[in-house]
């Protein structure tokens, strides 16, 4: 409430300069809104969710596509497909518009009924490079659980997605890294 607060009350200060000087020739009321939402954006955000709408990934291994990024589906992943674990290959997300990124939330290896989680490499370490130039490297720990780490990304319209270092599977198991889920929680 007192963030409400607040912002009305720099709303009525700016209220009476657009009286002062306002464009009188535009939409008042129009202009008066757009001001309360930039103000808004900055002392009262909301956070909400956000998938990428498309995804390119360097590699992928049959079945496990980076379209399973872009679905907010438990039970499929996507694993990178070239020889070896995969370090250094990559996925790009692309959001529907430009998005002010505060959270990161990975789930980390493979899912699925009957997919034991160490029967692919998980990643380790990832790397990422969002569109307005920032990065940051995020380390996960090899659990089966949404994972986040913080950043202050602006403007983004795509996030390139490294993997760097990965967990090995288990004795037997496949050779392809896996990421179940890649969540933004952006501000609005
Ligand atoms: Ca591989």
């Amino acid at each position: 409430m007192a963030l409400v607060a607040r912002v009305g009350a720099i709303l009525t200060i700016i209220g009476v300069g657009a009286l002062a000087v306002g464009p009188w020739r535009g939409g008042i009321a129009d202009w008066m809104g757009d001001r309360y939402d930039s103000i808004r954006r900055v002392v009262a955000p909301r956070i909400e969710t956000v998938l990428a709408v498309e995804a390119v990934a360097s590699s992928s291994a049959a079945g496990h596509g980076p379209e399973n990024l872009v679905q907010s589906t438990a039970n499929r992943y996507w694993a990178e497909g070239a020889r070896g674990p995969g370090i250094g290959e990559s996925v790009t997300l692309h959001f529907a518009t430009s998005v002010d990124i505060d959270t990161i939330v990975v789930t980390p290896g493979p899912s699925g009924e009957g997919v034991a989680f160490t029967s692919q490499p998980r990643p380790k370490k990832l790397r990422f490079t969002f569109s307005d130039g920032t990065s940051t490297i995020m380390m996960l720990a090899d659990e089966r659980t949404d994972q986040s780490t913080d950043v202050d990304a602006n403007g983004v319209e795509s996030v390139l997605v490294v993997i760097l270092e990965a967990y090995p599977a288990a004795q037997g198991g496949g050779r392809d890294t896996s990421i179940t889920d890649i969540e933004f929680k952006v501000k609005r």
